[in-house]
């Protein structure tokens, strides 16, 4: 059997039974790992790791697994389409690519004529490795107006580490942490972003020690040294109350503090504030713990911080965000090996110049809607999605008139999903690119069939912060499939803007690539191109803040009539703050905890990935389940002021009693009327997202800290929310 295990492997190699395998780069999730693709009589059998890639050493998981069968779907959607009957009536007629992007191009044109370019609202989920591209056409355009998950994922980590300390300091697990402190991470089912579980599970097999910081008993927090089940929403009490161990037991790093941080006085007069007996009493966390987590941390080097979304999710989150850099930071830990790295890419266009965000007009960037409201979002073009409901509902400040979702099924992973739904049957045209007709696209007046990562040339990872690129490889072609980048190349020259565009889409992976002085037919000649890695470098040039420093006091938050320094707020739906509401709705509701085999609202119509995760399940306490009548699997239904929806219960010992975590994303694919059942079991509903219910810095939405009820269904329930005749 051929052995994979040379570095240096051919990027191309023949295999006993398959007719080429081809090295490739997986982009099931938000990309990153290394695979090998085999291919017989023309079609994808399998994928396998990929044992000489950096970011995954040969591992997959389920999702990537499964990829051909995902490419290969019977319901995918394999050519443009054109609604023909009213919204969500079901009702498709085939269209060619012509057709789908000149209607979608004359409507823009329109509308920009009409309205104003910022009428026309670009839309992406998460990182899907095409938002540099749909950046570029809108800025082009001269909309500022490009709707994410930004304010309530990643992007509160771009912003907050680039105030703070330039970059974004990713764990270098290839150095050997020897502390590891996951945070609202679940990155054995997650592996989001940079470096995956693989790595983090391989530093502690290597003996790093491990803190976990979760409301529930995780993996990770199963295998922990300590773990710190705090109440959820309370992280930044959590943190400063660390950082005033740290502090009082002068644990932290005395040269670091004394050369490179800004605003150390303040610092220490604001972690003053949360001595341990009361970050004890806010978090729920025994003072005893805190207190060994924190001498842990502080005295284990090199140490990191494996941070996650939940932090992000909630109305502290940029302080949040800022209490962790401060831990890392004071403790000695920024870019040292081991530590936490702040990495460079190689020399090339990065995704800010491929996304042309100079070109974007001073008068088009002054109407992005919710201006200065959030502004930390603001600052780096982020929007709160709510803004883009109300300007469709309301015509204020000016009208939205169409929508373009590129990756995205904000119908399921938005909050308040009844005012999402309204406001997108209302705008007068939607255009939606998928691989499926989701509930979403089923709103929509055309839908252009997306290419999967199988059926593309890109540069992977090319927005990561981990200096590594790895070149995608086009294996297969799927029907009238395109990849989003050569759909916009197209739609570009359709709306005006071909002279910033190229002929071909390869054209643009050359020239991201032209300052490191190869074409992209050179890269995919290669294994991967990595960034020089330097250590230490503020000691020769400072941070790239506005002092030169450490914020661990930001200059730029005080600017903005923030407060400076990380502070504590009780999150606004929780006992704390609405004992009147918790009255009623007596369980704090997280949402959203990671399944393996699923991506948000992606891949339940794949049956070996259904199978792992049948039914919409809400894990509770058994103490807590048998207060409300609840066994073990009984359909149950969740309620919030805003609503109500079903899930399965899960009995659980590793949540508090007071606790409730309910998955979110769900809909039926199986379904097959148009709205696949998706008001059922969408957590959305249940959550609030008026703007107080937000980071005021950031506008992130809390989805991690409501207040809910929980009781069995019955006939009646089940009738009323699945719809189902008894
Ligand atoms: N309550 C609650 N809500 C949440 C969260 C939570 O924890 N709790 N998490 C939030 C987070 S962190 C995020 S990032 C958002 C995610 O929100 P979204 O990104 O809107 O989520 P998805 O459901 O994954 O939508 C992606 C759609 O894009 C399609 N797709 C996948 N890849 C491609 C591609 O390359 N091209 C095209 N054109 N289409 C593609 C998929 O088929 C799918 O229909 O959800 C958020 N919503
Ligand atoms: N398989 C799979 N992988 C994914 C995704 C997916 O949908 N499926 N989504 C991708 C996306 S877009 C993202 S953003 C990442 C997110 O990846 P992670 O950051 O790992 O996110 P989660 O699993 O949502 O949450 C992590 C942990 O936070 C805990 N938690 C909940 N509330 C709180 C709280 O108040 N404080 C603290 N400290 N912890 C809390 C949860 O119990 C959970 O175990 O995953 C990515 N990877
Ligand atoms: S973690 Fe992401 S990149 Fe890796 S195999 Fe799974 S889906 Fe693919
Ligand atoms: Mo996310």
């Amino acid at each position: 059997m051929t052995d994979f295990r040379h570095s240096n492997a051919p990027l191309e190699m023949e295999v006993y039974g398959y007719d080429r395998v081809v090295k490739s780069h997986c982009r099931g999730c938000h990309g990153g790992c290394g695979v090998l693709v085999y291919v017989k009589d023309g079609r994808v059998e399998k994928v396998t790791g990929d044992p000489d890639c950096p970011i995954n050493h040969g591992t997959m998981c389920s999702k990537g697994l499964a990829a051909p069968r995902i490419a290969y779907h019977p319901d995918r959607l394999t050519h443009p389409v054109r609604r023909v009957g009213p919204k969500a009536s079901g009702k498709w007629e085939r269209i060619t690519w012509d057709e789908a992007l000149d209607t979608v191009a004359e409507r823009i044109l329109a509308y920009k004529e009409k309205h104003g370019a910022e009428s026309v609202v670009m839309g992406y989920g998460t990182g899907r490795e095409n938002e540099a591209a749909i950046y570029r056409f809108a800025n082009y355009l001269g909309s500022p107006n490009v709707l994410t998950a930004g304010h309530f994922c990643y992007g509160p980590r771009i912003a907050t580490t680039v105030i703070t300390c330039g970059s974004n300091p990713i764990a270098d697990y290839a150095n050997n942490p020897a502390c590891i402190m996951a945070w609202g991470n679940n990155i054995t089912i997650s592996n989001p972003d940079e470096y995956k579980g693989e790595c983090f599970s391989q530093a502690l097999n290597a003996g790093a020690k491990l803190i976990v910081v979760d409301p529930r008993l995780t993996r990770p927090a199963a295998r922990a040294d300590i773990w710190l089940q705090l109440r959820p929403g309370t992280d930044t009490a959590l943190a400063l109350g660390m950082l005033n161990v740290i502090v009082e037991e002068e644990l932290y790093d005395h040269e670091f503090v004394a050369n490179h941080v800004h605003g150390w006085e303040e610092f220490k007069a604001r972690v003053a504030e949360y001595p341990v007996a009361r970050t004890a009493e806010i978090t729920w966390v025994p003072e005893e713990k805190i207190r060994a987590a924190a001498r842990l941390f502080a005295t284990t080097k090199p140490g990191v911080v494996q941070w996650g979304v939940a932090i992000e999710q909630q109305v502290t989150c940029a302080d949040n965000n800022r209490a962790l850099l401060a831990l890392m930071g004071i403790t000695g830990n920024i870019d040292v090996p081991g530590g936490q790295m702040l990495f460079r890419q190689p020399p090339i266009r990065n995704v800010s110049q491929f996304g042309a965000h100079k070109a974007l007009p001073p008068e088009q960037a002054a109407k992005r809607l919710g201006g200065d409201h959030f502004r930390l979002a603001g600052n780096f073009g982020i929007i709160n999605p709510k803004y883009v409901w109300d300007a469709i509902l309301t015509e204020e400040p000016y009208p939205v008139k169409l929508l373009f979702f590129i990756s995205s099924n904000p119908l399921m992973t938005r909050a308040n999903a009844r005012e999402v739904h309204v406001a997108l049957e209302k705008v007068e045209f939607m255009a939606v690119a998928d691989f499926f007709i989701t509930p979403t696209a089923e709103l929509a007046d055309i839908v252009l069939p997306a290419a999967t990562w199988l059926e593309m040339d890109y540069i992977g990872d090319f927005w990561k912060r981990h200096g590594w690129l790895l070149p995608r490889r086009k294996v297969i072609q799927v029907g009238e499939c395109r990849s989003d980048h050569e759909m916009l190349n197209d739609l570009a020259h359709r709306v005006g803007q071909g002279e910033h565009w190229w002929d071909d889409f390869e054209q643009g992976l050359d020239w991201i690539l032209e300052p490191s002085g190869i074409t992209f037919q050179e890269f995919l000649k290669t294994d991967r191109l990595r960034g020089d890695v330097t250590y230490r470098k503020h000691e020769e040039r400072g941070f790239s803040t506005p002092t030169g420093k450490f914020e661990l006091y930001s200059t730029k938050l005080e600017e903005w009539g923030y407060d400076p320094l990380p502070q504590f707020r009780e999150p606004p739906m929780g006992p704390v703050s609405r004992p009147d509401l918790a009255a009623d709705f007596p369980y704090i509701l997280i949402t959203g905890a990671r399944q393996p085999g699923f991506f948000h609202t992606e891949n339940r119509q794949v049956p070996v990935l259904r199978e792992l995760h049948p039914d919409p399940e809400v894990e509770i306490h058994p103490d807590a389940a048998a207060r409300e009548g609840i066994s073990q699997g009984d359909w149950v239904v969740i309620e919030s002021p805003r609503g109500a929806i079903r899930q399965r219960a899960k009995l659980s010992e590793g949540l508090d009693p007071r606790v409730v975590s309910a998955q979110h994303a769900w809909w039926f694919p199986e379904k097959r009327d148009p709205g696949h059942g998706w008001d059922e079991s969408n957590v959305n509903i249940l959550i609030d997202n008026d703007y107080s219910n937000c980071d005021p810095a950031m506008g992130a939405t809390s989805v991690r800290t409501l207040l809910c009820r929980i009781r069995p269904e019955t006939d009646a329930d089940r009738d009323r929310l699945a719809g189902v005749q008894s």
